[in-house]
């Protein structure tokens, strides 16, 4: 039973693939609140440490759906994070997984200065839909999209598209 009266929703994808960016417009656009789990993780110390290799925090995840529990079980939610599978279906109304061309990956990445092993994982994860797999393991087929996300008319039209959702979930969903 949902009792939310306004929609969580997942942005999920490889590093680089807009996740963040995808957040702020839509946050903007829309009223939702944009978490960005990485700030979660840092903030709420919901990790056992630092991971040199990979330049990330090794994720206590218990610890961080505790400090997650309240905000969104409030509803309202865009939960914007590197996976996705650890945040129960029961909080979940539409997960969107972001995809980039291999090439324009690259070069985003690159530009942030990622050290090469975190780099080339990276590349093969989006290369190997990773993300993707992992959305479709974890929740029902109708509430994963797969958007591409090469340049900005892309995220135009992402947005456009997701606000649109977040409209027809209101109406499906009156208070
Ligand atoms: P993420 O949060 O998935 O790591 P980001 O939002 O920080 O990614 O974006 C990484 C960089 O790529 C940033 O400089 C913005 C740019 N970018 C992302 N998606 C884009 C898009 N669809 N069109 C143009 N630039 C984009």
């Amino acid at each position: 039973m949902v009792t939310r009266t306004e929609p969580n929703i997942v942005i999920t994808g490889t590093p680089g693939v807009g996740k963040t960016t995808h957040c702020e417009v839509l946050a903007e656009r829309s009223g939702l609140r944009h978490l960005s789990i990485n700030q979660i993780v840092k903030d709420k110390e919901a990790h056992e440490g630092w991971d040199d290799e990979f330049q990330s925090w090794v994720v206590d995840e218990d610890k961080l759906l505790d400090a997650m529990e309240d905000d969104v079980s409030k509803g309202g939610c865009i939960l914007d994070w590197h996976a996705c599978d650890l945040f129960p279906e029961r909080w979940v109304d539409l997960v969107v997984v972001l995809r980039t061309d291999s090439t324009v990956l690259y070069d985003r990445l690159k530009s942030r200065n990622y050290p090469e092993a975190k780099l080339q994982e990276n590349l093969d994860s989006e290369i190997m839909e990773v993300l993707l797999q992992e959305a479709r393991d974890s929740y029902s087929e109708e509430i994963v999209v797969e958007l591409k996300s090469d340049d900005s008319d892309q995220m135009e039209t992402n947005i456009d598209r997701i606000e649109a959702w977040i409209k027809q979930w209101k109406e499906d969903h009156p208070e």
